[in-house]
């Protein structure tokens, strides 16, 4: 099976158990739970989007400190959904450490930051994963010059890896598995890793496929870098929201499904206002707010899909303005109707 021209090894395990998150902090008390997240954010006038602290490609402040990539543009749909103006967005940087914490004490609202859903994250936090927006898996990326041509020629070798994530564990569970013997450089902040990597104190850095074509994009000289073919794991990535606000979490689900919706039914940025008076399809129709109160019925505005698709485009409009740049295919991103894609919504009805 090729993903992401990668080859995904059978037999992997694909939940890793782990260990470090089975330990987190209990969870806080949000202080928008009372009311509900989406009242609190209505009250409040500004939706806080929970990110990563700077991923080409997913979420970065650009010179002006404006926040763009794949990531944020699923803050701005849903600030849109909620206060039909893509700008009511307030973004905080989370590492991987403190993102739950920081979900789980209200001082975001969501997560839209390269999160894998597993079991134990799922029933442990207090936390929910309303849907899978990229699916992703952990790999190796070397320095071209180390003349590496797979992870089976990683054995001795020092590995940089983020703490608080399944990379951790992965690596520890395919080392095992392939025989490998590696010494770990576990770094906390994302820079540092980045930087420990190029400054020659691993061999090899491991993270999301995602992560490494971001860092490796963001080098001066990218082809200096190379991914390695072996992808060790499943990394399914999605928003997270508090467990116990199923409104909210209809909310941010439907705002992916929307948006891999307009996709299927080719409703884009620059047609999407025409078509919503225009076209006769009735999916569309439905999709659009002309003949349905779907918008209603998750507490927004039934013009919800227009303005969303008309500020941010559609899901595979996203993929090509801030994933193909930096070298991601669409792969399993593609929709379920391609061959190999597995995006697919439930029908807008
Ligand atoms: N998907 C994995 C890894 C996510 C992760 O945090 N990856 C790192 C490396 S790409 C990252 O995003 N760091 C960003 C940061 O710490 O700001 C997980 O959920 O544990």
């Amino acid at each position: 099976m090729t993903f992401f021209g990668h080859t995904l090894k059978a037999g992997l395990r694909a939940l890793a158990a782990l260990t470090a998150l089975a330990a987190a902090p209990a969870m806080a008390q949000a202080p928008t739970q009372a009311t509900g997240t989406l009242d609190a954010i209505r009250a409040r006038g500004t939706l806080i989007c929970g990110v990563n602290t700077g991923l080409a490609g997913f979420a970065q402040p650009n010179s002006q400190g404006v926040w763009t990539g794949f990531d944020v543009e699923y803050c701005r749909a849903l600030a849109v959904a909620i206060f039909n103006d893509a700008s009511k967005v307030r973004y905080v940087p989370t590492t991987a450490q403190v993102r739950f914490t920081a979900l789980q004490s209200g001082e975001v609202d969501v997560l839209f930051r390269n999160t894998t859903w597993t079991l134990s994250r799922d029933t442990s936090l207090g936390l929910d994963f309303p849907a899978i927006n990229f699916y992703d898996g952990q790999g190796f990326m070397v320095k071209r010059s180390a003349n590496v041509a797979s992870a089976r020629d990683l054995d001795g070798a020092t590995i940089c890896v983020q703490p608080g994530t399944t990379t951790e564990q992965n690596l520890a569970d395919w080392a095992r598995g392939a025989r490998i013997r590696f010494t770990p450089v576990v770094i906390e902040r994302l820079e540092d890793n980045i930087a420990a990597y190029l400054a020659g104190r691993c061999d090899a850095y491991t993270t999301d496929i995602s992560g490494l074509a971001a860092t490796r994009a963001a080098q001066s000289q990218p082809n200096d870098h190379v991914i390695l073919p072996e992808v060790i794991s499943k990394e399914p990535l999605g928003p997270l929201v508090r467990h116990g606000d199923q409104r909210f979490a209809d909310l941010v689900r439907w705002v992916h499904f929307g948006l891999i919706t307009a996709e299927e039914f080719e409703v884009t940025a620059a047609n999407v206002v025409q078509l919503s008076t225009t076209d006769t399809r009735p999916d569309v129709q439905r999709l659009l707010g002309r003949t349905s109160e779907l918008g209603q019925m998750l507490g927004v505005d039934n013009r919800w899909m227009v303005n969303i698709i008309r500020t941010t485009g559609n899901y595979g409009e996203i993929f090509t303005r801030h994933l193909t740049p930096i070298g991601l295919q669409r792969g399993p991103n593609a929709l379920w109707s391609t061959p190999g894609g597995l995006q697919y919504a439930p029908p807008f009805r």
